[in-house]
């Protein structure tokens, strides 16, 4: 019986509609209120990695409890003379202040929204400035012992882990194994003392880069450490140059990507049995010291795989034996291909990657308009992530850490922005709003980050997608107009009444609310070759904790209303057997999805 396709919007208070056989009992039941967490989230240590709402934030640009730490290390500590300085409030790559006095204090912001784990850009101290911008981000790591003295003490850290467990919230680190601050320099690029430059960077590459077959034929660079930088690195076999690559700037292609380095940086020679014992040493140190509860690692793709075979399994068991159990590690792989993403899953041993295929494949559903086939075509991959680890925890797609943009590719707002489809504000918002909603409800586990839950657009990638979420003096992001809200980044933008930040907290809700949402195992049951419906089932076994749940969620990319019809049509569910549990827009009967909306049924 072909009932729904009698409703429309226009129809919706047709006869055939208000006598639709789904149930709307659920959703009526379903509280508007917002619960801090569901009580169903077990506690932090026993909590599985695929039970996490995260948090991405730059502890930089986030909020400033201490002023007393914004110029880093004090005036007369001689050993961190080089992480002192670089704030300039008014430049978007300079420090800005914010630390871990900060995040400790706003932990009842993010509690609120829901999130169950946060994840620090590197906290680890830097070298303050290099070629004209600052550390802020803290990719520049000189002292991978302690703590950037901008963002606080090792005691301020362990502080503010303390109270993030106190939550119920986990805390993620940022780590690099891949290359430290630029301290080498070579003689060929810049000179006999290393301070200038030989070589003419305004044609592009900066200091080119030789190959294995020219390092064969003779030709090499000369490494030097400028007079007085001899021992910046901590521990101190960092300061040795024979431990580093040397030769030259990755132009991001081929062997280069590997032994290259990033715009200067010190580019670690991973292949050395010592380079990778050193390595797996600093951070057990770290786990040893702070007991995070996993790391997100930075820079994947350009450290050989043999060292993650080494790296991985050593520090997944080291924690186990701190007593961490749940101890989680995700990599950074900058790719959009799941064939190369899951390399590091399975060969590398990583537990889990960033995937940024999911984040390309929304970004054609909802940025591009392509049909919603893009997103079933990502997950027909989604087998190449199974595995079965000797020494970790299996590999599977519903690990995979889901996006919708980040610190480097700049914000999923900005994307929409950019649209050569002109999209007015409201549409921006609601397109935003189903990106997020596919992040939290697909298989993997959702990432906000900072500021999208506040509206945050941007200029742009890197540094212009890393606005203050205290009152910014940045012009370039002042100017920006936020979603959702009549404030601008000048303001202070920790509004918890904010819609994004109120559905994201719903979202969570509900992601904490339904194990299957979780745990599922997702099949993709309708997508079609132009905008409209992608509905996925997530079916979860009965476990001796829980129920058996088994769960349809359809999304709509289209600009009018689509029919649940159209699934059950194409499958063999019954209209009789599926209960409407929530839905992003109440508009018609529980059959109806909104334009760009999203709805969650529960099947038989
Ligand atoms: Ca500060
Ligand atoms: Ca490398
Ligand atoms: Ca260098
Ligand atoms: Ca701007």
């Amino acid at each position: 019986m072909n009932f729904i396709s009698k409703c429309s919007v226009l129809a919706a208070i047709s006869l055939a509609c208000i006598t639709s056989q789904v149930s709307q009992a659920a959703e009526v039941a379903l509280t508007e209120k917002l619960t801090a967490k569901a009580a169903a989230l077990a506690p932090y240590q026993q909590r599985d990695f695929q039970e996490e709402v995260f948090y991405f934030v730059l502890p930089d640009r986030f909020y400033n409890a201490d002023t007393s730490n914004d110029l880093g290390a004090a005036a007369n500590d001689k050993k961190r003379a080089v992480s002192r300085g670089g704030l300039d409030i008014t430049h978007k790559g300079m420090y800005h202040g914010g630390d871990l006095a900060g995040l400790t204090e706003k932990l009842p912001y993010l509690d609120n929204m829901g999130v169950s784990a946060i994840w620090l850009t590197p906290i680890l101290r830097n070298r303050a400035m290099q070629a004209g911008t600052s550390g802020y981000h803290g990719y520049w790591i000189l002292d991978f012992t302690e703590i950037d003295p901008h963002l606080g003490s090792n005691a301020e850290l362990k502080n503010f882990i303390d109270q993030a467990h106190k939550r119920n919230i986990k805390v993620f680190f940022d780590i690099i194994t891949n290359h430290t601050a630029d301290v080498i320099k070579t003689k060929e690029c810049h000179g006999e003392d290393g301070l200038g430059w030989i070589v003419d960077v305004t044609k592009g590459n900066d200091c080119p880069f030789i190959s294995m077959a020219q390092l064969a034929q003779g030709k090499h660079y000369s490494p030097l450490i400028p007079k007085g930088d001899e021992t910046l690195k901590y521990p101190a076999w960092l300061n040795d140059v024979d431990v580093y690559h040397n030769q030259g700037d990755s132009f991001w292609r081929g062997e280069s990507s590997v032994r290259g380095d990033f715009a200067g940086l010190d580019d670690l020679y991973t292949q050395k049995a010592s380079v990778v014992n050193g390595m797996i040493d600093i951070y057990q140190k770290i786990i040893d010291e702070f007991k995070p509860d996993g790391f997100r690692i930075d820079t994947v793709k350009h450290v050989n795989i043999e060292f993650w075979q080494q790296f991985s399994p050593a520090l997944m068991q080291h924690a186990k034996t701190q007593g961490i159990d749940n101890f989680f590690m995700f990599g950074e792989v900058y790719s959009f291909e799941p064939e190369l993403l899951s390399r590091f899953t399975t060969e590398a041993k990583i537990p889990s990657v960033l995937d940024f295929a999911f984040q390309g494949a929304m970004t054609k559903a909802l940025v591009e308009q392509q049909g919603t086939d893009v997103l079933a075509q990502l997950f027909a991959k989604d087998h190449f992530y199974n595995t079965e680890h000797k020494y970790i925890r299996n590999s599977n797609a519903n690990q995979l850490v889901n996006f919708t943009g980040n610190h480097d590719m700049g914000r999923f707002a900005y994307a929409l922005k950019q649209s050569p489809h002109n999209y007015n504000e409201e549409a921006q918002i609601q397109r935003n709003l189903l990106a997020h909603s596919m992040m939290f409800f697909s298989r993997g586990v959702p990432v906000v980050y900072y500021g999208d839950e506040q509206g945050f657009v941007g200029d742009g990638g890197d540094q212009a997608s890393r606005q203050d979420m205290m009152p910014s003096f940045v012009a370039s992001y002042n100017d920006d107009d936020l979603l959702a809200t009549s404030k601008s980044t000048a303001d202070d933008n920790f509004d918890t009444n904010h819609l994004f930040y109120q559905s994201f907290a719903k979202y969570a809700q509900l992601y904490q609310q339904y194990p299957a949402l979780r745990f599922g195992e997702q099949a993709a049951v309708y997508s079609q070759n132009e905008a409209g419906i992608f509905a996925i089932t997530r079916k979860m076994k009965a476990t001796n904790k829980t129920k058996a749940q088994n769960l349809l969620v359809v999304f709509n990319t289209a600009i009018n209303a689509q029919s649940l019809n159209v699934v059950t049509e194409q499958t063999a569910f019954k209209q009789t057997d599926i209960k409407l549990l929530y839905r992003s827009v109440k508009s018609g009967n529980a059959e109806e999805i909104a334009p760009l909306s999203f709805a969650i049924y529960q099947l038989k």
